[in-house]
C-alpha cells in the first residue's frame, strides 16, 4: 500500500510540474488528451485496486480520486490563465496610438438645388402649405389632358419631351401634380406645394437644361382671387430675394390658367441693364402662374362656380441662379467641388 501511495504522489508531482510548463492551447490539448483521459497514468493506477482489501482499498480509491480532482482543478486554472494571457496579448496589439494626427475628412456642401428646395419649402410651410410629391414618369393624360392641353394643342410642341411609350413620358412640368392632388382631395379645399424634377427636350444653354426642377403650388378654395395670387408670390419673392431686387409680373398664357402671368426677377449679373446671361433683357424669368382654369377644376370634380384657385410653377435652378449669382445653370449639375463648396455656409 505504501508503495502505491508513493507512486500516486510521484505521478501527482510529475503532472503538477508538467502543468506549470504549459504555454499555449496546443499544449493544453495534448495534456488533456494524454493525462486526463481514460488512458491517463492516474486511471492506470486504479488497476491496482483489485489487489487491495477493506480499508486499504477505500483509502487507495480516495487517494487516487483526490489526485485526479487536484490535477483537474489545476488544469482548469492553467487553461484560464492561458486564455487570459491571450486576451491581454491581443489588447496590447490593438492599442491605438492617440498621439497620431487625425485623418482630415472633407465635408462637402449641399448642392444649391436642394438648398433652394428646402428654403422654398420652409417659406410655404410657414404660410400653411402642405408638401406633396408627384411622379417623375407621367401619363399623357395627367401631363397634358388634365392640364387642358388636348392632343392637338400647340402648347404640346413647346414642351416636346422624352416619351417612354406613346402615352407615357417624363413629366414636362410639375403641374400634373395639381390634378393628382385634386383627385386625392375630392372636392376639399387645397393648399399645397410640390417640388420635383421636370424634363424637356430643351437645348441646354446658360439658363436652360433638359432636366430641371420646379416647385408647383396650388390653392383651391371658395373666393380665391388674383389678389391672393399676387400677394402670395410677392411675399415669397421678397422673402427669397430681399427688397432690393426688381420683381416683374407679365401677362402670359398657359392653357391650364386664366388669366396667366410670368414673373421675372432683375438679372443678378447686370441688375436690369442687359447682359448675355439675361439675353439683354435685364430680367430672368423664374415662374409661371395664374388662376386655375375652370375646365381644370371641372375635370377634377370641383364646381368652378363655387370654387376658384391659383397655381404657380417656380424654376428651382433659376431661383438658385438669381439668389447666388450663378451665371450658368450647367454649373449646378457638374458636381465640381470648387463650385459646391461655395454654398456650404449659405
Ligand atoms: C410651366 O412649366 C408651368 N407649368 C408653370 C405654371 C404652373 C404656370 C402653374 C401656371 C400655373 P414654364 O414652362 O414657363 O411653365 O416653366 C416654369 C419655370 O420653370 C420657368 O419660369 C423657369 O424658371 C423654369 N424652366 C422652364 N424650362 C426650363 C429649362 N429648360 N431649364 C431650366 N428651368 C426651366
Amino acid at each position: 500500500m505504501k508503495e502505491l501511495l508513493e507512486k500516486i504522489n510521484a505521478i501527482r508531482s510529475e503532472l503538477i510540474n508538467e502543468l506549470k510548463d504549459l504555454k499555449d492551447q496546443a499544449a493544453l490539448k495534448t495534456f488533456q488528451e494524454t493525462k486526463l483521459s481514460k488512458k491517463s497514468p492516474i486511471n492506470a493506477l486504479m488497476s491496482n485496486i483489485k489487489n487491495l482489501q477493506g480499508d486499504e482499498r477505500a483509502a487507495f480509491g480516495q487517494a487516487v480520486n483526490d489526485v485526479r480532482k487536484e490535477i483537474q482543478d489545476a488544469f482548469a486554472k492553467k487553461q484560464a490563465e492561458i486564455q487570459e494571457a491571450k486576451v491581454q496579448e491581443q489588447i496590447a496589439k490593438e492599442t491605438i496610438d492617440i498621439t497620431l494626427p487625425s485623418v482630415d475628412y472633407k465635408v462637402g456642401g449641399i448642392n444649391p438645388f436642394y438648398q433652394i428646395i428646402d428654403e422654398i419649402t420652409d417659406i410655404f410651410v410657414s404660410m400653411g402649405y402642405e408638401v406633396k410629391e408627384g411622379p417623375d414618369v407621367e401619363t399623357d393624360y395627367y401631363n397634358f389632358e388634365r392640364m387642358n392641353i388636348p392632343s392637338n394643342h400647340p402648347a404640346r410642341e413647346m414642351q416636346d419631351s422624352f416619351y417612354i411609350t406613346n402615352s407615357i413620358l417624363l413629366r414636362t412640368h410639375t403641374s400634373p401634380a395639381q390634378a393628382h392632388v385634386m383627385d386625392e382631395k375630392k372636392g376639399e379645399p387645397i393648399k399645397i406645394i410640390c417640388p420635383g424634377k421636370c424634363f424637356r427636350r430643351d437645348d441646354d444653354d446658360v439658363t436652360h437644361s433638359h432636366q430641371f426642377g420646379q416647385v408647383e403650388g396650388l390653392v383651391v378654395d371658395k373666393n380665391i382671387n388674383f389678389g391672393n395670387l399676387k400677394a402670395t408670390l410677392e411675399l415669397f419673392l421678397r422673402k427669397m430675394f430681399g427688397e432690393k431686387r426688381e420683381v416683374r409680373f407679365r401677362g402670359s398664357y398657359f392653357p391650364f390658367t386664366e388669366p396667366s402671368v410670368e414673373v421675372d426677377i432683375s438679372c443678378m449679373e447686370c441688375h436690369g441693364k442687359g447682359c448675355p446671361t439675361c439675353k439683354g433683357t435685364g430680367y430672368i424669368e423664374i415662374l409661371g402662374a395664374g388662376m386655375v382654369h375652370p375646365h381644370v377644376l371641372e375635370m377634377a370634380g370641383y364646381d368652378p362656380k363655387e370654387y376658384s384657385g391659383f397655381a404657380f410653377g417656380v424654376g428651382i435652378e433659376r431661383v438658385a441662379m438669381l439668389r447666388y449669382g450663378i451665371d450658368d445653370i450647367r454649373k449646378i449639375y457638374q458636381g465640381d467641388v470648387r463650385f459646391i463648396e461655395q454654398f456650404k455656409d449659405k
